[in-house]
């Protein structure tokens, strides 16, 4: 089945398709960032606080990428979980500008890439899932240095997921289509 797979994707009859999980406090900019990409660059409309989760599709790389939105809401990120098995990359958004909660995202991260669904052996390999974490509204004034949301973060210490850093201001697209090329990367290197 996997020789098959794998030769049907050579012959370009199978579409590469890879489903994405984007996680991270509620606020953040995660809808946003959704948005930005399904739209193909266009602002459209005014997010509003997701229920439970939002599923989109987009294309990035030759990816027909499903994007699980998920709500940031403390009562939903027990949702999170489900999708872990599922998933063949993750962006996890932070709000660069949100001091008071920068612990309590360093944690859900945290979390999240000491799952074992997020860490089992996945395809060839036994990396764990790439995470893609966007430094947002890095716009506002008050944002946070990148550098120190990496150290906050603990990123440096971290070698069980390929993981990214990028500065990002969702509202424009800023620092958006390096993220997301590289996640890309990951996954078709990891999967296909
Ligand atoms: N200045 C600035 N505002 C942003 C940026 N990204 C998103 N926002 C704003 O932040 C607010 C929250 O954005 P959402 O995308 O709804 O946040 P979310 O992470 O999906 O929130 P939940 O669905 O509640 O988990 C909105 O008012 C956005 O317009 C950014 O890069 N810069
Ligand atoms: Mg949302």
């Amino acid at each position: 089945m996997k020789f098959w797979d794998s030769f049907l994707t050579w012959l370009k009859i199978k579409k590469k398709e890879a489903n994405i999980l984007i996680v991270g406090l509620d606020n953040s900019g995660k809808s946003t960032v959704v948005q930005y990409f399904q739209s193909g660059g266009k602002r459209t409309e005014v997010t509003v606080p997701t229920i439970g989760f939002k599923v989109e599709k987009f294309q990035n790389a030759g990816l027909t990428l499903t994007a699980f939105d998920m709500s940031g809401q403390s009562k939903y990120r027990s949702l999170w979980e489900r999708y872990y098995s599922d998933c063949h990359g993750v962006i996890f958004v932070i709000d660069s500008s949100d001091t008071m909660r920068m612990a309590v995202a360093s944690n859900e991260l945290l979390l999240m890439i000491q799952h074992p669904e997020m860490v089992k052996n996945r395809s060839t390999t036994t990396t764990g899932v790439p995470i893609l974490i966007l430094a947002n509204k890095s716009d506002l004034q008050v944002a946070i240095p990148i550098g120190q949301i990496r150290a906050e973060l603990g990123l440096d210490e971290i070698n069980t997921h390929p993981i990214h850093l990028e500065a990002s201001n969702a509202l424009t697209g800023v620092g958006l289509h390096a993220g997301l090329e590289w996640l890309s990367d990951q996954i078709i290197k990891l999967n296909f």
